[in-house]
């Protein structure tokens, strides 16, 4: 049986959402021109960067597209406020090379053909090391030579480490990778104390664990555990008395419900004898 195509008016839709899927997807396909806003190119200069952010001593390659009405290949002259320019093989391609410290740089390009000249300039931020990295590294060390004669109730004054010493909290944690992600339930990790995997010597009774971090801006909490037979809570009574005084000695002493960090970038946590002096970890707690 013969289809009847669709009345005239839902058919102009139906070639609209095509063509809009269309340019929806050629758009999404095609390097972005970033020739507008902060940005600046004149009518028939088009200038384009994969993006406008580099880290320092980072490589951003840069290309350029004009529209002249003279016959021949037009002159590429480019300039940088900071950093450097280095040509490619290509005449409108160049390679920006960012300086080592963090600025804004204005890169200048003006193309010329006989009289005609277009001028464009493109500003892009050079920031700090691994800014654009996608993950961060947390290492968390722990001198377990304080978690000797540790006071943690009137019955149990004088509690010592049992090894190993295990970290927990609300991360994933992939031992052999070491591949973490904030989000989950306390699972109980070992740490290391073997100089292998992040730990930087063997035997020195530094703990420590290294977790390659997806980067984010929440929480990720953390407590400890070891083989002490004595219990508190969910801890052994020496990792809760450890967990209670690294509360108040973390980047959030306002936030009294467990030691945190942000994994926002690379860093390392550490508890060391003078920050067990300064908790008071060998008396009742105040
Ligand atoms: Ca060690």
């Amino acid at each position: 049986m013969h289809r009847l195509p669709p009345p005239r008016p839902l058919r102009l839709l139906y070639y609209m959402l095509c063509l809009a899927v269309v340019a929806t997807i050629i758009s999404a396909c095609a390097p972005q021109p970033v020739s507008q806003a902060a940005n600046q190119a004149e009518e028939g200069l088009s200038l384009y960067a994969p993006s406008l952010a580099v880290e320092t001593g980072g490589r951003l390659p840069l290309s350029a597209f004009v529209t002249m009405d003279g016959q021949g290949a037009p002159e590429f002259q480019w300039t940088a406020s900071s950093g450097s320019i280095e040509p490619t093989m290509v005449a409108n391609e160049v390679d920006f090379v960012a300086p080592d410290s963090p600025t804004t740089v204005t890169v200048g390009l003006t193309a010329s053909l006989a009289s005609e000249r277009y001028d464009g300039t493109l500003q892009i931020e050079v920031l700090p090391p691994g800014s654009l990295k996608s993950t961060a590294l947390i290492t968390i060390e722990v001198d377990a030579s304080t978690l000797h004669g540790v006071w943690v109730d009137a019955a149990h004054p004088k509690e010592n480490v049992t090894p190993p010493l295990k970290i927990k909290g609300t991360f994933r944690y992939d031992s052999e990778t070491q591949e973490a992600f904030a989000g989950g339930s306390w699972p109980v990790f070992d740490m290391r104390d073997d100089g292998q995997k992040g730990d930087r010597v063997a035997g020195d009774n530094i703990w420590t664990i290294v977790m390659n971090f997806e980067k984010g801006d929440a929480k990720v909490y953390f407590a400890f555990d070891d083989n002490s037979s004595f219990r508190v809570e969910w801890e052994s009574g020496l990792a809760w008395a450890l967990k209670s005084a690294w509360i108040d000695l973390d980047e959030f002493p306002d936030d009294t419900s467990n030691p945190a960090f942000i994994p926002d970038g690379d860093k390392t946590i550490r508890w060391t004898a003078d920050m067990a002096r300064s908790a008071g970890l060998y008396g009742p707690r105040k």
